[in-house]
């Protein structure tokens, strides 16, 4: 039960104990992230500012040099998490490769990764529209005192010990789960605390928002076409209402919300989809189910795709169980 005025950093603690392996760690990473946040979104918030502080690559009138948002982002994050010693290694989509990072006293005995999008839908910020950020945490597979490997990255959804995302909106929220149902908090920006607004998100069994990009539709599988059709015919409560903001963290909040379905599919110019499996689409599908929605590629559920490469792209049908089950039909009988 939400506690009125609860903060974020009160909850944390509150709700150590229900993790499994508790001791204080994920509840550091936790916490470690919400700080990376508000800088970045003190940083996201002056965007519209770009004319007067000065464009990326160029020096400010405070001599600052100016990044790219997506860029500063990921600093942001992986200095936080690096610096306070709590991961022993981190993947982010804006990266090459994962990174190895030691612990207190030099050693390598933390057990958690991290992976990361720091800035999910970038190209939105030149017009204002909301951007976010998505994080995925995994216990490690190698012993504890070796240095990560590939294989601690590569895991199976499932196996996410927490996910959450960040929406830099019309407010700044986080939302994330440990497994234990989805909570959300909104940020104070004067004083700059979190505070637990939305208690045990739920997706809504159905819904009547589809999203999808439905510009790529010519180059879509006949499954997906299908189901748009469907998602148009005129019949109870069809046709559904399309909203699509090219952001999948605002798409997935508004979503999860009202109910509704989020659409990625493959198309011949991405044969595998778009989004990022580990980075976008298993922390998305983790919230989903633990809000009592669904997370599918089409003919998979997406939490059990072994991972078999760091930036592999999926395709991703994420929303209200019964019409994620009604595009996955379509699929299936296409
Ligand atoms: P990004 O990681 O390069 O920002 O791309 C991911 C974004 C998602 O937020 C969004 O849902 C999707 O790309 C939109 O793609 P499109 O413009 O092809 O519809
Ligand atoms: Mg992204």
């Amino acid at each position: 039960m939400a506690q009125k005025n609860q903060t974020l950093g009160e909850f944390i603690i509150e709700n150590q104990s229900e993790f499994k392996y508790s001791s204080g760690e994920l509840s550091r990473l936790i916490n470690s992230i919400r700080l990376a946040a508000k800088v970045v979104n003190h940083e996201v918030n002056k965007a519209g500012l770009v004319d007067i502080l000065g464009a990326a690559g160029e020096t400010n009138v405070q001599g600052e040099s100016q990044q790219k948002l997506d860029v500063y982002a990921n600093e942001a994050f992986i200095k936080t998490l690096t610096n306070r010693e709590i991961v022993c290694g981190i993947a982010s989509e804006e990266e090459d490769h994962f990174i190895t990072i030691k612990g207190r006293n030099q050693n390598h005995d933390n057990k958690y990764v991290v992976l990361i999008d720091p800035l999910d839908g970038s190209s939105n910020i030149d017009v204002n529209v909301s951007v976010g950020t998505i994080f995925s945490v995994y216990r490690r597979i190698t012993p504890s005192g070796t240095p990560v490997t590939l294989e601690d990255f590569l895991q199976p959804g499932r196996n996410q010990v927490a996910a959450g995302y960040i929406i830099y909106g019309t407010s700044t929220m986080i939302v994330y789960t440990t497994g234990h149902g989805v909570n959300g908090f909104t940020l104070n920006p004067a004083l700059g605390t979190y505070y637990h607004s939305h208690p045990n998100m739920k997706f809504p069994q159905d819904g009547t928002i589809y999203s999808v990009n439905e510009g790529n539709y010519v180059h879509f599988p006949q499954g997906v076409k299908d189901y748009i059709k469907f998602c148009q015919e005129e019949e109870g409560d069809r046709p559904y209402t399309s909203r699509y903001i090219g952001s999948l963290v605002s798409d997935f909040h508004r979503n999860m919300i009202k109910g509704g379905i989020y659409i990625y599919p493959n198309t011949a110019k991405n044969p595998d989809g778009k989004l990022r499996l580990l980075y976008e689409c298993n922390p998305m599908a983790m919230i989903a189910e633990q809000a009592g929605g669904m997370a599918s590629d089409g003919f998979r559920r997406i939490l059990d795709i072994e991972p078999t490469e760091l930036h592999q792209r999926v395709p991703f049908i994420c929303g209200s169980s019964n019409m994620v089950r009604k595009a996955e039909k379509f699929m299936q009988n296409a």
